[in-house]
């Protein structure tokens, strides 16, 4: 399956990092010849699921939609990574019935609530922890850690390069690249 087309599916908490990690591992394997496209809030929650807002149905919703377009990409020989919260381990466990093995890599971006808490980068957990803001995962809405993802970033242990290296290290060991 060298070369093949699959769907790296990023999962964690707000502030955790997922997107700059995946937008760091897109910039990477460009570099090595693979045309990657990311999807993440700022391209699917203002377009395609602007109708969609955070309560439990609506993330369900989202990441149907989102598992949807992943597959499109995956069809069409594409390599495609998300990189959205996923809270729910059943709808991601849903996504996943939509490929084939080994086309489904789950990546947990691991970082604990207090961290994310601590950069709170947006200042979205102080509004959330005021009341300002409802349903924000992690203070007033759950969010399911996977059980077996296929990779685990420790991202409030390592830089962005080493969780890049961690996960294209994983992709060489799967003939993906
Ligand atoms: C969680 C929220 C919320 C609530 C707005 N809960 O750090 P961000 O800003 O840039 O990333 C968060 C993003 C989460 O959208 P997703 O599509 O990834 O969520 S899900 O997969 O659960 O559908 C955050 C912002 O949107 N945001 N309100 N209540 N994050």
């Amino acid at each position: 399956n060298g070369h093949g087309s699959y769907v790296l599916w990023f999962t964690g908490l707000s502030g955790s990092g997922k997107s700059t990690i995946a937008n760091a591992v897109s910039n990477e394997l460009f570099r090595l010849g693979i045309n990657e496209y990311v999807l993440d809030g700022d391209n699917i929650r203002h377009g395609l699921n602007k109708d969609l807002g955070f309560s439990d149905e609506d993330r369900t919703e989202n990441i149907r939609r989102i598992g949807e377009v992943a597959k499109l990409f995956v069809d069409s020989g594409k390599v495609v990574t998300t990189a959205f919260i996923s809270p729910f381990r059943s709808d991601r466990d849903q996504v996943r019935t939509l490929f084939e093995k080994g086309e489904f890599i789950e990546v947990f971006v691991d970082c604990p609530l207090e961290e994310c808490e601590r950069r709170d980068p947006k200042q979205l957990y102080v509004k959330a922890r005021r009341g300002e803001i409802k349903d924000f995962t992690g203070i007033d809405s759950p969010y399911e850690a996977p059980e077996r993802p296929e990779i685990v970033i420790k991202s409030d242990q390592l830089s962005v390069q080493e969780a890049v290296n961690q996960i294209i290290q994983y992709l060489r060991k799967q003939d993906e690249i």
